[in-house]
């Protein structure tokens, strides 16, 4: 469950996003698809504070230990002038101390659902080690909102960072981070701000009027040995293919002068016209001509799956990606 709009409802990041992806990836026989592989949590470890990864697996036993059921939710948190040094014991403030919002919430299963599309990043991350030209990583929660010690907005475990590190902790010296979902990535941008290892590019609406609304502004551009190395691209309501390309190919452009050894793409696709949530303005035929687009970078290239809501053409649009990628 969520709250939207004042009140609570069944969450538009639900199960069904990734048996759509997955039957879309099936019927287009894109493939092969394969099991993950169960990872330990060392690599979470190496871009979030061991002690909000630790925290994660005991939210709902915490929770269930103070009588109740329903939906964990955080609704008290340590903003401007309040404590954020001393950890609270008690469930209701360990979770507003470790989130930025009230999006990213427990029910029994959400441990294990974190872990398994952790699981599922490092196990793509690995193909795409082992020689092959792209994996997609059909994460579900997703992660780009999930910072160092903070979760939100349906995000816990940041898949693309801890992806992203581990293919530094591989032996790449640079690694680039293209993140195309409709809303700013600010657990990643957060992760990396101050590295030049890791680039940083985001198109995102605009955060002065689109959630998550506290970061990703165009003079973001990193700080100390990061600076340079983080790029925003917050556009109006509205944006269709025109006005989204030409920030996308500046983008592609950072990317491609960044000369990164492996790519990885947050692949959001709620960019889509239909989107119940999101403000553009992209149709369902401009998905493979991003894929075209990135497949011309020439870059081991790993796709970690973010939001899409427009439940009906989420399969389509993910995928198109894919299948423009794989003919260009
Ligand atoms: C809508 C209120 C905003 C939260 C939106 C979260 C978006 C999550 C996402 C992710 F990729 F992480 F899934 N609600 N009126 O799409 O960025
Ligand atoms: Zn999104």
């Amino acid at each position: 469950m969520e709250l939207i709009s004042g009140a609570i409802m069944p969450g538009f990041e639900k199960p069904a996003r990734a048996e759509i992806i997955k039957a879309r990836v099936e019927s287009e026989k894109l493939g092969p698809i394969l099991p993950s592989a169960e990872h330990d949590l060392g690599a979470a470890k190496r871009v979030h504070a061991e002690d909000f990864i630790d925290f994660l697996p005991a939210v709902w036993p915490m929770w269930a230990a103070e009588g109740r059921s329903g939906t964990a939710m955080p609704f008290s948190w340590p903003t401007r002038g309040l404590r954020d040094d001393v950890r609270p014991r008690h469930i209701d403030g360990l979770l507003g101390f470790y989130s930025f919002d009230a999006g990213a919430n427990f029910v029994a299963g959400t441990w294990s659902a974190i872990k398994s599309s952790y699981d599922v990043a490092l196990s793509a991350a690995e193909l795409v080690k082992a020689g092959e030209r792209a994996a997609f990583a059909l994460c579900r929660p997703p992660g780009h909102h999930a910072g160092r010690a903070f979760m939100g907005g349906y995000c816990f475990i940041n898949n693309a960072a801890v992806a992203a590190q581990w293919f530094r902790d591989q032996g790449a010296a640079k690694v680039a981070l293209l993140d195309i979902d409709y809303h700013h990535g600010n657990g990643t941008q957060q992760i990396f701000y101050e590295r030049s290892d890791v680039l940083v590019v985001n198109l995102h609406g605009d955060p002065m009027v689109e959630y998550p609304f506290f970061l990703g502004h165009a003079d973001e551009n990193g700080a100390g040995e990061g600076e340079g190395f983080n790029h925003n691209y917050p556009l109006p309501f509205g944006t269709a293919w025109e006005g989204w390309s030409e920030a996308f190919e500046d983008g592609c452009a950072k990317v491609a002068a960044y000369a990164p050894d492996v790519l990885l793409v947050s692949l959001g696709v709620d960019t889509f016209e239909k989107d119940p949530i999101s403000q553009f303005k992209l149709v369902s035929g401009d998905y493979p001509k991003i894929g075209r687009r990135i497949a011309k970078l020439g870059l081991p290239t790993l796709f970690v799956m973010e939001g899409g809501y427009a439940v009906d053409e989420v399969g389509v649009n993910a995928v198109g990606v894919l299948t423009g990628f794989e003919e260009g």
